[in-house]
Formats: C-alpha cells, structure tokens, sequence
C-alpha cells in the first residue's frame, strides 16, 4: 500500500466534497496497492472512505495480498460479493470507476435505494497525475528508450519496405528494449497518409518527396512513453516546409506556456495561436496534449474545453499538428514534466527538419 498515494486520493475527496469512491480499475488499483491482483470479469474493488477507512472486495482467487490498513473482503465464487459491498456503502454520493462495467455498478444499485451514483474516478487521476520521484525516473527510462526508436525507425526508412513493416520493425525494438505490445499499432504514415492523425499502417510504400510521420509509444516498466517526429524522403517542397516549421514553432509555444499554474488550455491556445495565425487553424484538428504515465492517455489533458491547471510532477504530451486531406500532415510530439519553473522535455531526438534517404 502506498499511504503517500492513498493521502493524495482523500485529500482530493475531501476538497471535492466526495466521501466514498469504489475504485475498480486495474491500474489504479496496482498504482494504489502494489498489486496487480485483476478481477478480470468478477468483482475486485477498494472501497475508500474520505475519513481514511479502506475495503477491499476481491475473489479468494486472486486476491490482494495481506495489506496493513485494508480491511479485506475476500470472497469466493457463488458468494454475492455486491452485497458485501452494498453493506459497507455510507448513504449518499458514491462514486463508481468510470470504467467498471455497467452490470456492476446496477448490482450494486439495486442493493441500495439510498446512494447516489456519480463518477468518481477523479480523485485517483489526481493523485496520478502528479507522478513522485520514482515515476519520473520510469518515465524518463522509456522515452530515453523512445528516443533510441525513434532513430532507429528513422534509420530504417526505405523504399522497399511497408509502412507495416516499418511499425513491426518499430515494435520489435521496443520488444527488445523492455517495451509490452498491449494492443497498439505504431504509427507510420508515409505520403498523404499522414494527414489521418491515427493511419492505421498498411503496404504503403515510400517515394521521393513524401513526409514520413512516425508516432510510437510503449509501456516500459508499466509507464508509457509517445513521441512523434516528422521526416521527408529525399526532397520536400516549399509548401511542406512551410507547414513543418508551423508546427515545429507552434510546439515550441506551447512548451514555453508549460509552469505551475498556469491553465492547460492556455498551452493548449499558445499552440493553437500560432496555427490559427499562419492560417493553418482548420487543419489542426486535434486536442495538444493529454497525460501521460500508467495510461498512455490520463489526466490531465491540454485541449481548448481542458479544465486542469499544470502541476509540478505532470506529465502529458505537446503534440499540435496540421492535417491537410489528400495533401501533407506533420505532428511533432514530445512528453514533458512540468517542473518548478517550466518543464522538462523528456524526448530530445531533434526536431529540425530533416530530409533523409540521400
Ligand atoms: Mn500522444
């Protein structure tokens, strides 16, 4: 149990007025415990009481290790674990993990007439989203790794391979190099391709004056890294300069903006400002930045709507680029950690236009 993480969480409930949450997510729940006990479809859950009280409720099968502090409500199968949980709950406001599956939350529901469900997984994203010293050195170990797969897939460039075969090779690097393929596909967009901000990849194959765009990220150590850099196959035109340098300064505003304090939508706006400026406004059509850390995309996000303030520990990602149909598409993406004065830019692969395959 980490008593540091789980203080942060009731500070957070208390300021937001929130007296009990159910906490249901996988990653929450390790970030929490140290436990990477997963209920998987079943019930496993912390219950935690904005006066400090913590239950959990999980199957005998996978249950949390002995924790001090935690009163533990283990259950097996053909035991009613929502009932268990109902009998704990306090009338009033609960709230419910934003992911939990919906027949969990209605179990438990219907146990009760008195709560009010609400989301509640706002108190948790807090705490993680102000990463301690130990998160910031796993977050700098994978993008230190970013930055190696970042070249190496700028250094396999070639006219004979798939865009594909470019990611899968991308992928393998990171395999190689403590990175976990969940799922994801890395991004590689060659030519036009690299106006769809999400290019699935395909057989694509490279030509002489197409943008190479090239966006990869990977848990290491649970922590994920995201970077995304923008090259050009043996010659780019003016019209594709002009647009990489609308982004390269666009991303560089925004991470000027980045210190305590200030609003993420201002980061958000400094970047937004200097493409709406150089006339480019319609084709940014994405948010800046979100959060970044046991989730590839957490709290807090950097978007025109975002609420979040930027705090020391943040991490999330400066990501403005231009998309134009049928035409080019640059983003550069860096991670950043937001420090006492500033932040600090955890990938440093260079950002200056670079043509390659000469
Ligand atoms: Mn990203």
């Amino acid at each position: 149990m980490n008593k540091q993480r789980f203080e942060q969480v009731i500070a957070a409930m208390q300021s937001g007025g929130l007296d009990q949450i159910l906490i249901t997510e996988d990653r929450a729940l390790s970030y929490l415990t140290g436990s990477k006990a997963n209920a998987m479809e079943r019930v496993g859950a912390l219950l935690i009481k904005s006066n400090g009280e913590v239950h959990s409720f999980m199957n005998k099968l996978f249950r949390f290790p002995h924790i001090e502090g935690i009163v533990a409500h283990d259950y097996v199968d053909g035991e009613d674990p929502y009932q268990m949980i109902a009998d704990e709950l306090m009338p009033g406001k609960v709230g419910f993990d934003d992911t939990w599956a919906t027949k969990h939350t209605i179990n438990i529901l219907k146990k009760r007439d008195d709560i009010i469900p609400e989301v509640g997984s706002w108190p948790v994203n807090a705490s993680r989203a102000v990463k301690d010293a130990e998160e910031i050195r796993l977050l700098k170990h994978s993008s230190n790794v970013n930055d190696q797969a970042i070249a190496y897939g700028i250094a396999n460039i070639s006219e004979t391979i798939t865009e594909k075969e470019l990611a899968d090779k991308i992928d393998d690097f990171f395999n190689a190099n403590g990175g976990v393929n969940v799922g994801q596909w890395q991004v590689v967009c060659y030519g036009a391709n690299a106006a769809d901000p999400h290019h699935e990849p395909d057989g694509t194959l490279v030509k002489a004056g197409d943008e190479v765009l090239i966006d990869i990220f990977t848990p290491i150590n649970g922590y994920w890294c995201d970077m995304t850099r923008t090259v050009y196959w043996k010659e780019v035109s003016d019209h594709q300069r002009e647009v990489y340098e609308v982004v390269k300064k666009a991303q560089q505003a925004a991470i000027d903006a980045v210190k305590p304090g200030v609003a993420l939508k201002d980061i958000d706006a400094a970047a937004r400002n200097v493409i709406a400026e150089a006339g480019y406004g319609e084709y940014f059509i994405t948010r800046t930045g979100h959060g970044a850390g046991l989730s590839v995309h957490e709290t807090p996000f950097c978007s025109p709507d975002s609420k979040d303030i930027a705090a020391v520990g943040n991490c999330f990602s400066i990501e403005p680029g231009i998309y134009i149909p049928g035409d080019t598409g640059v983003r550069i993406e860096d991670l950043v950690i937001v420090t006492e004065d500033g932040c600090d830019v955890l990938t440093v692969y260079p950002k200056d236009l670079q043509v390659v395959g000469l």
